[in-house]
């Protein structure tokens, strides 16, 4: 099946927040930004700002009427800063204006004065003066200090990994309106509806059934409006609930750009220990995690990067702790991947260093310590492993050592341009880490034409997962698909919704689709039974919209069947409520079995570097994925190339720059660049690995949005290898570590020519 939306996408018909039609005497909110990154808030001066005409009023924290606070792990977060500014873009006020550009203008009349205080930038710096978020973080499995040594070579280094801008095509924003008896109804560009019902509840007092958030769709999340689509529903909630008129904001891409959080970055030390045979004995691993000024989903991004650490490896002795350091940026949050890739990146700049010591190919490195099923994780949980299934069959495929050869032929006759390849095995838990939020709920109603609609939790953002819960319906109830109507997520139909996130969306409410589906048709099956004159309703089945009996098409049709049902009073609404099986940790031993299952796939990616210029080209990268029984191959394929895209963007091009002042320097697309067509690897190809799946999967087809985000962590490598190639040495990795990390992404173009002037 086709994306459903791809029709009205492709003629510009979709609704988007913006596109949300508005009422009339709706007014227009902008927020006003704090120009300093850490300091005292002495004065607020909106007087010019208010006389301005069209201005409507300008809101502060005074204004809030419940409690000034969106933190959802951690209350330390205000919606409008109060005493003190902790980033440069928190938001300190709110103009609201009868146009959004008299707001916009009004907002530069706005004067502040602020006390300065020290900016910290700098996540090491952060850790050594205690300005922790949460307490460190910890993993242990084995015996590190005995395992080192046993080893035949040990490495030891640091490798960095930046941020990175989500650039969701839709920036963020929120519509309120006042409704009756003091509620408000929500129109979000959120991942989390639920999420920003609460942080409204919270901000305006009311109780949450008296918010009603609706999202139709997103034009891309990525994570950034998995808890960040809060602050600007909280905004606008709070000056509808004060003004007692709509109310909205759409944020321009800068003030996106500038007040948003992005990727953590990461700056790690590592310590890789292997025997003889190349088997990885041990492996101690310390990550400094850059939260920015609150803590967001930080926390639970930290946990994901411990519980990412070996990545698709066996190690028996690991010792990896994390620190989640507060800086004076913009709180940075979930972005595809949560954190998994900035822990996989080191582990792969561990064997890459290793490898360049000993003298052998990563890759080599690499296969030897792919984890088996069986094997146990630092966390406790036992691998059911894909990771030889996926590297075996990308090397039948694609030849590894041909592609090699190719690259090693192609170098030895061109002096300036080389070649280089690199392999990158994946390995994704699919689950939330806390395990409380696998869970989802879907409502399905049959009415009594026999058309059926279907809400759930699940909010679609591009990645298809609305298709995905279509044909779960249609193929449960065994009708057509124009008979499926899929509904807006909305927090008055489906309550408590865990935010569409972790790759989970399609399984979790896939689920629970499946359950109230099956629901159904056990009572139909009885309706069915009396209408065909059966005593009893074995060898009922549905299918192509009529009532089959023994595999054989009766005369009842799935129309008839429910103008029956509704006849003989039977119930044709369900709601049902799927909780993930089998999931739970345990932070007190840090020990559990956190995943309902693993994703796998190996990547291939081969470039070629200008080594005279610095620049390059991604020529190709092959992959195998572990989609398990893919219930849709074109969606999934699309996730695939858009996720290798992203990633490569992450490790190559994409570079966030805040000066030492906390000032954002790459605020807008001419400073930041990400994958254009011109960029993107030149040739994706993509196959599934022949698998049955998993029965925690919908269908049995695996999650499939953020794993292949992680192959673009090859493109690193190979650029990389490339530069070995030039250069014929190894010796750059053994120069002084704390002023030149070893291994520092983005590899931008930039880094690429330094690395070549030694
Ligand atoms: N969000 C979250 C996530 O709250 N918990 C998770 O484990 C997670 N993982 C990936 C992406 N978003
Ligand atoms: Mo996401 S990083 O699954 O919101």
């Amino acid at each position: 099946m086709k994306n459903i939306d791809s029709a009205s996408h492709l003629r510009g018909e979709s609704i988007y927040l913006d596109d949300v039609p508005t009422l009339n005497g709706t007014l227009y909110a902008v927020a006003f930004d704090s120009p300093i990154a850490h300091g005292i808030l002495t004065k607020i001066d909106v007087s010019e700002a208010e006389i301005l005409r069209g201005v409507v009023r300008v809101l502060t924290a005074k204004n809030i009427v419940g409690e000034n606070q969106i933190g959802g792990i951690i209350p330390d977060e205000p919606l409008l800063a109060d005493h003190d500014v902790h980033f440069c873009g928190m938001p300190i006020a709110l103009v609201v204006a009868e146009t959004e550009a008299i707001a916009r203008e009004a907002v530069k009349k706005i004067k502040v004065e602020i006390t300065p205080l020290p900016i910290v930038t700098d996540p090491r710096e952060a850790a050594a003066n205690g300005q922790l978020i949460i307490p460190k973080k910890h993993f242990s499995l084995g015996d590190t200090e005995g395992s080192f040594k046993n080893c035949k070579y040990i490495v030891e280094g640091i490798a960095e990994s930046g941020g990175q801008e989500h650039l969701y095509i839709e920036t963020q924003g929120a519509y309120a309106i006042p409704t009756e008896q003091g509620g408000l109804k929500i129109y979000s560009s959120t991942q989390g509806p639920t999420a920003v019902q609460r942080a409204v509840s919270r901000v305006t007092g009311l109780p949450m059934h008296q918010i009603e958030v609706d999202v139709t769709r997103l034009g891309g999340g990525f994570g950034g409006k998995e808890d960040q689509a809060n602050m600007w529903a909280g905004l606008v909630g709070m000056a509808a609930q004060v003004l007692k008129r709509p109310v909205k904001y759409s944020l321009n891409r800068m003030e996106d750009m500038r007040m948003t959080g992005k990727r953590h970055p990461y700056s790690s030390d590592f310590k890789l220990g292997l025997d003889e045979n190349l088997k990885i004995q041990v492996y101690e691993v310390t990550f400094f995690q850059n939260a920015g000024a609150a803590a967001d989903l930080s926390p639970a991004v930290l946990e994901r990067t411990l519980f990412h650490a070996t990545n698709t490896y066996f190690i028996p002795n690991v010792e990896a702790t994390a620190y989640s350091c507060r800086t004076n940026l913009p709180p940075n949050t979930a972005f595809r991947g949560f954190g998994g890739p900035q822990g996989m990146f080191v582990i792969e700049a561990a064997i890459a260093k290793a490898a360049a010591m000993i003298g052998v190919d990563p890759s080599v490195i690499q296969q030897k310590n792919l984890l088996k099923t069986g094997d146990e994780f630092p966390f406790g949980q036992i691998a059911a492993s894909e990771a030889v299934a996926c590297w075996t069959a990308a090397d039948a495929r694609f030849d590894f050592q041909k592609m090699k050869n190719a690259a090693v032929d192609f170098n030895k006759t061109s002096k300036y341009l080389k070649r280089g390849v690199a392999i990158m095995p994946i390995c994704f838990g699919i689950s939330f880490t806390k395990t409380a939020m696998n869970q989802a709920r879907a409502l399905v109603h049959i009415y009594t034409d026999g058309s059926v609609s279907v809400s759930t939790g699940a909010v679609e953002m591009g990645q298809g997962v609305n298709t995905k819960i279509m044909q779960v319906t249609a193929k449960t109830l065994g009708i057509d698909a124009k008979n499926v109507k899929i509904h807006s997520t909305n927090t008055f139909r489906i309550a408590n919704t865990s935010p569409s996130a972790a790759s989970a969306t399609a399984d979790l409410n896939g689920k629970a689709t499946l359950m109230a589906c099956e629901n159904l048709i056990k009572r139909l099956k009885k309706v069915a039974a009396l209408e065909l004159k059966l005593t009893s309703v074995v060898g009922i089945s549905f299918k192509n919209d009529a009532v089959f009996l023994k595999g054989k098409k009766t005369e009842l049709t799935w129309e008839h069947l429910i103008s029956a049902a509704y006849l003989q009073r039977v119930s044709l609404s369900e709601h049902a409520h799927y909780a993930t099986p089998s999931v739970h940790f345990d932070w007190t031993t840090a020990k559990g079995h956190p995943f309902a299952y693993h994703v796998f796939g190996t990547a291939i990616t081969t470039v070629t570097v200008d080594c005279l210029r610095g620049i390059y080209e991604i020529d190709s990268v092959k992959v195998v994925h572990d989609a398990g029984n893919s219930m849709n191959e074109l969606i999934d394929k699309g996730q695939l190339e858009g996720g290798i895209a992203q990633g490569i963007g992450w490790m190559t091009m994409e570079e966030v720059v805040y000066d030492k002042t906390g000032k954002l320097r790459s605020n807008a697309l001419s400073t930041y660049k990400i994958p254009d067509i011109y960029s993107v690897p030149k040739e994706i190809d993509v196959h599934f690995l022949e698998h049955a799946g998993d029965n925690l999967a919908i269908f049995n087809s695996k999650a499939v949005g953020e794993p292949p985000l992680m192959y673009g962590i090859g493109a690193f490598f190979a650029i990389q290898n490339a530069l070995q190639a030039y250069t014929a040495t190894s010796a750059r990795f053994e120069t002084s570590p704390t002023l030149n990390p070893d291994f520092n992404a983005p590899m931008t173009a930039e880094k690429v020519l330094l690395q070549l002037m030694g």
